[in-house]
């Protein structure tokens, strides 16, 4: 999120796209990401999942807060950065072609958790990230980008996940840059 958010600013999204981070939400008011947003000047709203009944109640929520913090008329992106509650179909079905994630790994290999350690542990050579559009299964749907790293000697989930990572913060604004151009 810090790096679509810096990303957007050094690149001047609004001068060259009329493009902006309209705003942040997230389900934890201690998230770090709300902080930095705001430091940028960027909306920030907290929608505690478990003030809610079931998902269902939720995610219609939060599409509410999502369409309030959007520019009326403007076509509306949804990034996942860090989000970590599973969304209904309902709610991905909404935001179709709209909604996006980025996974650390090459999907489809490693869906799911522990990527990392999986990838060690499978002996692969290579590892990286995926930027993908999301659909009701979770960590599946159409593959908008990808960044590959080498798996070295002696790499541990934490040794490889920072260096996935630093390749995550180029290619996730950069995929977000380029589903916007073509919206
Ligand atoms: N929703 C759908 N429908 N499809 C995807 O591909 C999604 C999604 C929501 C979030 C991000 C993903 C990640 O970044 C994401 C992809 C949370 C879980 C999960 O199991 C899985 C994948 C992702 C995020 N969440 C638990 C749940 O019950 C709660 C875990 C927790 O609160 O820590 O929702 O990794």
């Amino acid at each position: 999120m810090a790096a679509i958010v810096k990303t957007a600013q050094r690149d001047a999204w609004v001068d060259k796209y009329d493009a902006c981070v309209a705003g942040v939400i997230s389900n934890k008011a201690n998230a770090a990401g709300l902080e930095i947003a705001r430091s940028h000047g960027i909306a920030t709203q907290v929608l505690d999942h478990k003030t809610f009944a079931d998902r269902e109640a939720f995610d219609a929520a939060l599409a509410e807060r999502i369409e309030a913090m959007g520019v009326p008329g403007q076509p509306l992106l949804v990034v996942l950065a860090g989000f970590m509650r599973i969304l209904t179909p309902g709610f991905v079905n909404r935001y179709a072609g709209r909604l996006v994630n980025i996974h650390p790994s090459l999907l489809p290999a490693f869906a799911g958790l522990h990527t990392h350690q999986r990838a060690i542990d499978a002996g692969c050579k290579v590892a990286g990230a995926t930027v993908h559009l999301v659909t009701p299964e979770l960590d599946h749907g159409p593959i908008l980008a990808q960044a590959v790293v080498p798996v070295l000697p002696g790499d541990t989930a934490d040794s490889l996940s920072a260096r996935v990572l630093t390749q995550e913060h180029l290619i996730y604004p950069q995929a977000v840059l380029d589903l916007m151009q073509i919206m």
